[in-house]
C-alpha cells in the first residue's frame, strides 16, 4: 500500500494520515466538527470520536467502522460519511436538515492498534493486539468482548482463536472506552450503526438469540427499505435479516450489547463485495461503496429523526 502522499476518500488511509485527518476537520469546520478523545488503546494509540452537529440536548446517532482490523472499507466509509456530512450542510437540503437537528458521534477507528498491524505486519488481521494470559496467541476479538451472554458457551474462549472473547467482558480498553462514551451519552443516542466487511447485508438484533426483537417489524422494516435503496445507485444487491438466522448466533457484540441497553435501533452493515475481493475490496470501489452506503444511512437518519 501507498504510506506516502496525501490523505484521500478515494484510498485507504493509514492510521497517521486518519489522525492528521481528524484534526483537519475540527480546522475546516470548527463550528461543526469537535474531536473527542474516549480512551486509549494497549499500544497507548488514541480513540478519537468526530461529533458532527451543534449542540448536547439534541438526537444523536453513534457510528463505529474498523471494529475489525482487516475491513478496511469501514473505516473508509467512515470518513467519507464525515466528509459528506459537512460539506453537504448548507448545500442538501436533507442532510442540512438532519444536522441541524442530530449529532453524529463517528468513531473512523475503533480497533486502531490492530488497523497499523494490518498496515505494516499482516494485511489480514481482524482482532486488537492485546496481550494474553497464558498463551502467546495476541489479541480478542472486540466484537465478542461486549457484555451480552459474554459467557456463554457459544462465545469462543481460545486466545488463539480469530474470534476469542477476551479474559472477561469489556476486558480491553477499547471496549470499555466505547462502552463509557455510550452510557454517558445514552440519553441522546437514538440509533448505533456499526460498519463491517464484506458480505452485502444489513443486519440487526438479536445476534445472541433466534427470538426476534420486540421492535422486529420496525427494524426489518428499516432495513429492507435501506438495502433497497443501497441497490438504487449501482444496484448492489444486499440481504437484510437479523444477525442469528442471517449469520449465525454470536453473543459478545456490540449491536446486541447496544440493544440492550436500550437503543431501539441497532444496525450493522457488511459492505461489499460478497467476495471476490473479500477484506482486499480494490481502491476503486472505495467511492462507489460509499455512495450507495451513504443513501442507506441517510435514510436512517432520517427515520429517526421522524420518530
Ligand atoms: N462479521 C461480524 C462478526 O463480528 C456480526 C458479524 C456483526 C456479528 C454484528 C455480530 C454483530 O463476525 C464480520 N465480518 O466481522
Ligand atoms: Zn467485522
Amino acid at each position: 500500500e501507498d504510506i506516502s502522499g496525501r490523505h484521500s476518500y478515494a484510498k485507504y488511509n493509514n492510521w497517521d494520515k486518519i489522525v492528521a485527518w481528524t484534526q483537519k476537520m475540527v480546522t475546516k469546520y470548527p463550528e461543526m466538527v469537535s474531536r473527542i478523545k474516549i480512551g486509549s488503546t494497549v499500544e497507548d494509540n488514541p480513540l478519537y470520536i468526530l461529533k458532527i452537529g451543534k449542540d448536547e440536548t439534541r438526537k444523536a446517532i453513534f457510528m463505529d467502522c474498523g471494529i475489525h482490523a482487516r475491513e478496511w472499507i469501514a473505516p473508509a466509509f467512515c470518513q467519507w460519511f464525515v466528509y459528506q456530512a459537512t460539506k453537504s450542510y448548507g448545500k442538501n437540503k436533507i442532510m442540512t436538515k438532519l444536522l441541524d437537528q442530530m449529532n453524529f458521534y463517528v468513531l473512523p477507528v475503533f480497533n486502531v492498534d490492530g488497523y497499523i498491524w494490518s498496515w505494516t505486519q499482516n494485511r489480514l488481521w481482524r482482532k486488537n493486539r492485546s496481550r494474553n494470559r497464558n498463551s502467546s496467541c495476541i489479541g480478542t476479538d472486540l466484537n465478542r468482548n461486549f457484555d451480552v451472554l459474554w459467557n456463554s458457551s457459544l462465545n469462543n474462549n481460545n486466545p488463539c482463536s480469530n474470534i476469542y472473547r477476551g479474559s472477561a467482558p469489556e476486558s480491553e480498553k477499547e471496549t470499555k472506552a466505547v462502552t463509557a462514551f455510550i452510557r454517558s451519552h445514552l440519553k441522546s443516542i437514538k440509533a448505533y450503526i456499526t460498519f463491517h466487511s464484506y458480505s452485502q447485508m444489513l443486519l440487526f438484533p438479536y445476534g445472541y438469540t433466534t427470538e426476534l426483537p420486540a421492535n422486529h417489524e420496525d427494524l426489518n422494516k428499516v432495513a429492507k427499505i435501506g438495502a433497497d435503496v443501497i441497490s438504487t445507485r449501482y444496484e448492489t444487491s444486499y440481504i437484510y435479516g437479523p444477525i442469528a438466522s442471517i449469520i449465525n448466533p454470536t453473543t459478545g457484540s456490540s449491536l446486541d450489547w447496544a440493544y440492550d441497553l436500550g437503543i431501539k435501533h441497532t444496525f450493522s452493515f457488511e459492505l461489499r463485495d460478497k467476495g471476490k475481493f473479500g477484506f482486499l475490496l480494490p481502491e476503486s470501489l472505495i467511492k462507489p461503496t460509499c455512495k450507495e452506503t451513504m443513501l442507506a444511512v441517510k435514510f436512517i437518519a432520517k427515520y429517526i429523526l421522524k420518530h
